[in-house]
């Protein structure tokens, strides 16, 4: 059977399907005026991680209209109730820590996981070790900090893992990607071999960028926006095709320095 495979352009279409308006990139500098205590913030927004419905992103108004207790600003589905957090690793408690399962050149403290590594020409993985189950939706922020030719590859994927180190396999893989090669910058979508690939503007991936990274993966469909820094930076894909698995929280890099703030996990709703 042919799968099909939908487009969409930038902005606009997003509420269509469920994502709403994904505020800028957290800022990492220390939070101005906030007394918190010893109290963890991951987001920088002066709401408590244990208090914050939306402990990944910055939203200082908790606004959540279909009042589920997911914060607008995080919830897939944010005017129909019943989503529910799932995950939210923020990479600052040791104890949780020995969840992660790396491939390549990966540390994880001071709140963020860090691939230092810009010379990686094979892919190096990550994988937060827990069985997770469509639908389901995967937010993060990540920093580039610094990138080498000729190619370079930023992911956030729901992947089940190899036996051994490396790639899942191809019917195994649903990711987002941020991807240059030689034709471009692209939003890149990956389900189980298929890929669709919009062009986005070459000046997103650059040292220093900061991006909105969510990936929402339904039994049939994967979902993927990027937000960059600025309302005019902004990409959305959607790809039909292969029935999603079980599988783990993943990124994956290639040809780039990163580090990623938290991780959150919100469980998804099916269509009407
Ligand atoms: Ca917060
Ligand atoms: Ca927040
Ligand atoms: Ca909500
Ligand atoms: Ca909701």
């Amino acid at each position: 059977m042919r799968a099909a495979v939908l487009l969409l352009g930038i902005a606009g279409c997003d509420r269509l399907f469920g994502f709403q308006d994904v505020p800028p990139p957290e800022i990492d500098a220390a939070v101005g005026g906030c007394t918190l205590g010893s109290a963890h913030d991951d987001d920088g927004d002066c709401v408590p991680d244990a208090l914050d419905n939306c402990p990944g992103l910055p939203n200082p108004d908790q606004l959540d209209r279909d009042a589920d207790l997911i914060g607008d600003a995080c919830d897939p589905d944010p005017i129909r109730r019943g989503n529910v957090l799932v995950l939210f690793v923020p990479n600052s408690d040791p104890d949780t820590q020995s969840n992660w399962s790396f491939n390549g050149a990966w540390s994880v403290g001071a709140d963020v996981l860090t691939n230092a590594d810009a010379t990686n020409t094979n892919e190096d993985w990550a994988y937060w070790t827990q069985q997770l189950m469509p639908p389901i939706e995967l937010q993060t922020i990540v920093h580039i900090d610094t990138l080498s030719p000729p190619e370079n590859k930023i992911g956030l994927s729901f992947a089940v893992p190899p036996a051994t180190a490396g790639s899942p396999g191809s019917t195994d893989e649903f990711s987002c990607s941020i991807r240059r090669d030689g034709s471009g910058v692209h939003l890149d979508a990956y389900l189980a071999s298929q890929t669709s690939e919009p062009l986005i503007a070459n000046a997103m991936l650059k040292d220093g960028a900061v991006y909105t990274l969510r990936a929402r993966v339904e039994p049939t469909k994967l979902q993927c926006s990027v937000q960059g820094a600025s309302p005019a930076e902004r990409q959305s894909v959607i790809i039909l095709g292969t029935t999603a698995p079980a599988g783990e929280l993943s990124v994956y890099t290639l040809g780039t320095a990163v580090h990623y703030d938290s991780f959150t996990v919100y469980s998804a709703l099916v269509p009407l």
